[in-house]
């Protein structure tokens, strides 16, 4: 018999997809590049389901009912075109190819363009939850042709996980529409990992916790409207001691943060449409001067502040606020950007699906996601999720504390650039009038950019050189 679905790329993801996949009683046919992976995964995992392996390309198609769906699990960029390139030939018209890595969203709708020409279904898809999400139940953001989703749906939703009995999986839009939402769904992720550690460090430098300390402060939130796998884990690591020194873990490693692109990509594509997603771009520049080591060692002696830590009594309840509002900040700058991208691309995206798929399997779980889901089910043209009725009220009512913590981290010297930000962009949309006219009227008078009247309509231009009466332009 032939399998319903095949993987190629048996790394951790693709192994892990397709025990999923065995595990919900669906064939699986599993190819790897080198073929010692494919046969480990059968001699270790074998009776967890039906896994067909393969050792060439061919035998992997042969081995798949049609029309034939292919997931590729490899390494990113060069990688999938090669596989891809290998595998579409031996393909016929009607069959399609997952790509389940993380791509661009600009690869993804290149290659689907030109697999279409071929008569293939290409469906970019995002997967997120690391490794445990591949195997327990990811949350699966696939793009591609209606069409596609109505033979890949039903699989890709059974192996999904679910939240309420409701998959956290949905067909997205066209083309690269489910990459691109896995991308913000990223960078949202590195907001949030931002706004989490300038709390942890308010805690531990303001109010003077220690990371014991900080770790029950976080249970603590992880019992409210904060509660997320982002808090859970964080409070673990925080409790978690060194085994070699005895020290709290976090004072062991070295802090440079890391990343891999995909906050990158959401932060260069932002700009391109023209979205502000500052807290956003604070997530990457942070992790990006948290590395610069030498500019660091040169800078250390700047002068600071002369306060010293102090017990601030409230000052936990106050951060609580503040990453609170900061998070629906950065939640609304998310969801700004995919409602851009899909009006950019006509990928007709379903906003409030986009929290419904996020509340389980992937990294931003979260209770709040139900919110936004709520949010958009009452009005799905909603321009910002801040003027949302629950969340106006809420982050109206935690701006006082909001304030005071991004008053303190500037009296103690303490960095918050995700905290600020968002306070910036919060009272920039609030505000009745933007100094921007100040910066029209310096455009036009060094380079005669014009300027619009606030009680006309047209194009004004100020003769700056000459007598200074207005002309229009
Ligand atoms: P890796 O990203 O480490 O890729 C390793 C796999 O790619 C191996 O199967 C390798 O085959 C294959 N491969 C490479 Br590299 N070059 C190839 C080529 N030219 N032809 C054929 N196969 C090739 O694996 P991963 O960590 O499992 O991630 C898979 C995808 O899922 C990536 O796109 C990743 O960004 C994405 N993703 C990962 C995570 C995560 O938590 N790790 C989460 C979400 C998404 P070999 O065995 O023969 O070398």
């Amino acid at each position: 018999s032939k399998a319903r679905i095949g993987v190629t790329g048996l790394a951790v993801m693709g192994r892990n997809l397709a025990r999923n996949l065995a595990r919900h009683g669906h064939p699986v046919a599993v190819h790897n590049r080198t073929a010692a992976r494919t046969k480990a995964l059968v001699e270790e995992f074998g009776d967890e389901g039906t896994f067909i392996p393969a050792e060439t390309p061919e035998q992997f198609v042969a081995s798949l009912e049609r029309p034939r769906r292919l997931v590729i699990m490899v390494k990113a960029g060069a990688p999938t075109d090669a596989v891809i390139e290998e595998f579409a030939p031996l393909l016929e018209p009607g069959d399609m190819i997952v790509d389940g890595g993380n791509a661009h969203f600009a690869d993804t709708r290149r290659r689907e363009a030109a697999l279409r020409e071929r008569g293939l279904h290409f469906v970019g898809t995002g997967i997120s939850g690391g490794e445990e999400g591949a195997l327990h139940g990811p949350s699966i953001m696939p793009g591609g042709s209606a069409e596609s989703y109505e033979a890949l749906g039903p699989l890709l939703e059974d192996i999904a996980a679910k939240v309420d009995g409701t998959p956290c999986c949905v067909h997205v839009g066209p083309d690269g529409a489910g990459h691109f939402v896995k991308m913000v769904h990223n960078g949202i992720e590195y907001a949030d990992m931002q706004l989490i550690a300038e709390s942890y460090d308010l805690l531990r430098h303001a109010a003077g916790l220690s990371p014991a300390e900080i770790a029950e402060v976080f249970r603590t939130w992880n019992t409210g409207r904060l509660e997320s796998y982002l808090i859970e884990i964080t409070a673990e690591v925080l409790a978690h001691t060194d085994a070699a020194t005895g020290r709290p873990f976090v004072d062991v490693v070295l802090d440079q943060a890391e990343q891999k692109g995909t906050g990158r990509w959401t932060v260069q594509t932002a700009l391109d449409l023209g979205v502000p997603v500052s807290g956003i771009a604070e997530a990457v520049f942070a992790r990006s001067v948290s590395g610069h080591a030498g500019l660091r060692r040169a800078a250390r002696n700047l002068p600071g502040p002369k306060n010293d830590v102090r017990y601030l009594s409230g000052f936990a309840d106050d951060v609580e606020q503040a990453l609170y509002a900061s998070k629906v900040v950065a939640y609304a700058q998310g969801f700004h950007q995919i409602q851009a991208g899909s009006e950019e691309y006509g990928w007709n995206i379903d906003l409030g699906q986009m929290a419904t798929i996020w509340r389980g399997g992937c990294i931003i779980r979260a209770r709040f996601l139900d919110r936004i889901r709520a949010a958009y089910e009452a009005d799905p043209r909603t321009p910002t999720l801040l003027t949302d009725d629950h969340f106006a009220e809420a982050v109206g009512a935690a701006q006082d504390a909001w304030r005071r913590v991004v008053t303190t981290a500037a009296q103690l010297g303490i960095p918050a650039p995700g905290f600020s930000s968002a306070l910036a962009y919060y009272d920039s949309l609030r505000a009745e009038r933007l100094p921007a006219a100040l910066t029209q009227g310096q455009r036009d008078f060094f380079g005669a950019h014009t300027y619009r009247r606030v009680d006309r309509d047209g194009s004004f231009h100020t003769l700056w050189g000459g007598d200074r009466s207005e002309v229009e332009a």
